[in-house]
């Protein structure tokens, strides 16, 4: 058994956590923030038998898109003349960020 954390965009949340009902697939979502952009996302958790793992990382690349986002670039810390002005930059997010982990024991009390 592996454990599955992926983290999606929100956007592609709801689709994402229906397709997992369908195909047997458990799992849980996890509201989350993204380091960088400190923007919300979604982390799923799930518990796959090893012979589900590659039918489950199709489903979270056939869900989950790639999207640009813009941001304010932070202000530099170079003092020059500009040295306070921020402009926006463009940042390419998602479709998936994907951890593949071994599970040592799985138990349900
Ligand atoms: P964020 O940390 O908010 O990052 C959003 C996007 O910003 C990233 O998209 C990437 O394109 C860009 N980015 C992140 N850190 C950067 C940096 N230091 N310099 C320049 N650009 C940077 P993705 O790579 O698709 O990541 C989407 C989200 O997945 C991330 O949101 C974070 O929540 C998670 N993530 C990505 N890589 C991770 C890792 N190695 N460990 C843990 N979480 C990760």
């Amino acid at each position: 058994m592996k454990l599955v954390v992926a983290i999606v965009q929100n956007q592609d949340s709801k689709r994402l956590a229906d397709e997992f009902v369908e195909n047997g697939i458990r799992a849980t979502k996890l509201s989350s923030t993204g380091g960088f952009l400190r923007a919300g996302n979604t982390t799923f958790l799930m518990g796959v038998e090893d012979r589900k793992v590659d039918e489950t990382l199709e489903l979270i690349k056939e869900n989950c898109s790639t999207r640009s986002q813009t941001m304010m670039s932070p202000p530099s810390y170079d003092f020059t003349l500009e040295s306070d002005l921020t402009y926006p930059v463009n940042v390419e997010v998602g479709g998936a960020t994907i951890f593949v982990l071994p599970i040592d024991q799985f138990l349900q009390f």
